[in-house]
């Protein structure tokens, strides 16, 4: 295995590719993409050119209400398996075709996705609408049946309570990011939910930011090892193809 590849998604606009920005914003400098159409792999390069972090994060389109809008859930589910390449243009309307140059028919251990990330906003959570949280549902739980471990993250925290804006230190006191609700309306365990604020318009670091976001980094890199050290066990018959 080459690094641990994280899934990312969530609704259009959740800030999905600015949480990956945001990981590489701690390293390095800024780069933009709104509006996300392609499956792209990002690896986060260290202090040295050449040099990459041992995981990476797979950037999807993201999920809109209307069923031919956004990516869709087979799509998804096809990507969690590996069998997407790199650079695939989604077709909301349509589901990657098998003889598609961009359909892996052999995906490796590398290929598929080791961790999913539901990212969705906080400030607007209560505004999705039942056919995108029906989306998330079914993508959640073909990711179980997979055994994927999963975690969400909730973005925009800052534009969700303005105690929060103020100071990002008063995320886990603040009564309007009702985590619990959040927990319940997308079925993923409290203790798996990481509030955080992606860099969008900062020119500089800045310590609180960074420390959200690392910690949900830390919950995804533990998770997707645990993944992978379960297949490796000795007990797996998977254990040679290591
Ligand atoms: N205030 C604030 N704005 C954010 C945050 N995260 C993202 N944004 C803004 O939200 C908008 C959408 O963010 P993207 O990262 O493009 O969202 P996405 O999920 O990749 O969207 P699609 O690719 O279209 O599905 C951008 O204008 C971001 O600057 C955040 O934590 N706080
Ligand atoms: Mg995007």
């Amino acid at each position: 295995l080459l690094e641990l590849r994280i899934l990312l998604h969530g609704p259009a606009g959740s800030g999905k590719s600015s949480f990956i920005n945001s990981v590489d914003t701690l390293v390095d400098a800024v780069s933009h993409d709104s509006f996300t159409t392609e499956y792209k792999t990002n690896k986060i390069q260290k202090g040295e050119p050449g040099t990459f972090y041992p995981f990476v994060f797979t950037d999807i389109m993201g999920l809109e209400k209307d069923t031919n809008k956004g990516v869709g859930v087979e799509d998804i589910k096809l990507a969690m398996k590996g069998n997407i390449k790199d650079g695939y243009k989604f077709k909301p309307a349509s589901t990657i075709s098998k003889d598609d140059h961009s359909y892996n028919n052999n995906p490796t251990l590398n290929d598929k996705v080791h961790v999913l990330v539901c990212v969705v906003p906080a400030n607007t959570i209560h505004l999705l609408s039942n056919e995108t949280v029906t989306k998330m549902r079914d993508v959640r739980l073909a990711a179980r049946d997979m055994g994927i471990p999963q975690l969400a993250i909730l973005t925009k925290i800052d534009e969700a309570c303005p105690e929060v804006k103020r100071d990002l230190r008063n995320v886990y006191k603040s009564k309007s990011l009702k985590k619990k609700e959040f927990s319940v309306s997308l079925g993923i365990p409290l203790n798996c939910m990481f509030p955080v604020k992606n860099y969008h318009s900062e020119i500089t670091t800045d310590d609180n930011i960074d420390t959200l976001i690392l910690s949900a980094l830390r919950q995804m890199t533990d998770f997707g090892e645990d993944f992978v050290n379960n297949l490796y066990r000795p007990t797996s018959s998977l254990q040679t193809g290591i």
